[in-house]
């Protein structure tokens, strides 16, 4: 399958993150009856790997709405879901945390932090058994808090040991609800975990630039399918839209965990206001490169939004 281009991407990261501003104005108007996880500020990872939806299936955590966009999916439909109307994605039954855009390949997303690792494994091991043709690439998407639960140990070594060709997608934000992982924690070196188990590995960061982002990630999708064997990759991420509290004598950053993320809703961003605005997704946005599609894009936004407040 050929990979899409660079302007593509940032194209398709530009809509998640505008649809996840719209979203954050419906949170911050205490729209939807459920949290809602935003990750604003994941766009690129999403964006990029959806490329290879539908064939590659995902599995993903309770932060899973920039996948869910990136699928394609009618955003109208998602925010019916958040509403549990029965119009919504999954028919109202899932809300937010377990959203999965099933017929875009999202096989699974799961509230039980590190629950969907173990059902991804035994996902991957079912396709050497039903797949007719070509092989097909698991992806398990996580936080760096998930990586605490036993099962993510676990999951790599079944998955090493039967040589399935998956994808452990980590994206590190540093946080774990509202508590920084170096306040909460020791490091876990999870490059060496890799090593000790014979997966691969591969760290990708956003400041990489589009191009080395999205040829790191082939790159690991076919050492994963050639190989046959699992690989990690470890995408250090910023959820944005955290904030102060007093703390003590001064104050503390949080992170909002669920929405409403501060000062990134639709209107902060029209209005040049969007805390953002140092972001490379949010100064593609503005660019002479996403002009032309953005206004209509902006205008379809706004109606939705118009429709449910
Ligand atoms: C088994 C289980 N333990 C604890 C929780 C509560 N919980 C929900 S999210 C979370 C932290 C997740 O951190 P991370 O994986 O880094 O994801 P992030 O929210 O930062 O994207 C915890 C402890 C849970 N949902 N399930």
């Amino acid at each position: 399958m050929p990979r899409r281009r660079d302007q593509e991407l940032l194209s398709a990261a530009a809509k998640i993150r505008l649809q996840q501003l719209a979203l954050n104005t419906l949170v911050t108007e205490n729209v939807f009856k459920v949290p809602v996880h935003l990750a604003i500020g994941h766009e690129l990872i999403a964006a990029t790997a959806a490329q290879w939806m539908p064939e590659d299936k995902f599995f993903l955590p309770h932060r899973n709405i920039h996948f869910n966009l990136a699928s394609g999916i009618d955003f109208r439909k998602v925010v019916a879901e958040l509403q549990l109307s029965e119009h919504g994605v999954n028919g109202g039954r899932s809300g937010s945390m377990n959203l999965a855009s099933q017929f875009n390949g999202i096989v699974l997303s799961s509230s039980i932090l590190g629950g969907h690792l173990g059902i991804s494994v035994g996902y991957a091991h079912a396709q050497r058994f039903l797949s007719s043709s070509s092989l097909r690439l698991t992806w398990c998407v996580l936080g760096d808090g998930a990586i605490e639960e036993g099962t993510f140990y676990e999951s790599l070594l079944l998955a090493k040991s039967l040589r399935l060709p998956i994808i452990f997608c980590i994206e590190d934000n540093g946080w774990s609800l509202a508590t920084k992982i170096e306040d909460r924690r020791s490091e876990i070196k999870v490059s060496k975990l890799a090593k000790s188990l014979g997966v691969g590995f591969t760290k990708i960061g956003a400041e990489a630039g589009i191009t080395k982002f999205s040829y790191k990630l082939a790159i690991a999708r076919d050492d994963a399918l050639r190989s046959s064997r699992p690989v990690l990759v470890y995408h250090p991420v910023s959820t944005l839209g955290s904030y102060e509290v007093p703390f003590g004598d001064g104050s503390r950053v949080v992170n909002y965990h669920s929405g409403p993320a501060r000062n990134l809703t639709l209107k902060d961003f029209l209005e040049g206001r969007d805390s953002s605005a140092e972001d490379q997704i949010s100064k593609f946005i503005r660019s002479n490169n996403f002009h032309q599609e953005r206004d209509q894009f902006i205008a379809d936004l706004l109606e939705v939004i118009h429709e449910v407040l």
